[in-house]
């Protein structure tokens, strides 16, 4: 298990992180995301590697950015 922890900006509501965390879950690998909603940290939980690049269109997908 490898976590990350990321910083997403433009979520304002809990829609908003809920949008992101599944997202981020349906990628192949990522077990777990739990975002906050105040700060915008990300955590995530991975089984296997996820590049960058995958987090990031999963975030931007969901219409958001990474800090
Ligand atoms: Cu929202």
């Amino acid at each position: 298990m490898t976590e990350k922890e990321i910083k997403v900006v433009g979520m304002h509501c809990n829609s908003c992180v809920n949008a992101v965390e599944l997202s981020l879950k349906d990628i192949d690998g990522i077990d777990e995301a739990k975002a906050d909603l105040d700060t915008g940290i990300t955590k995530i939980t991975m089984s296997s590697d996820v590049s960058d690049a995958d987090i990031k269109e999963a975030v931007e997908e969901a219409g958001f950015n990474i800090a």
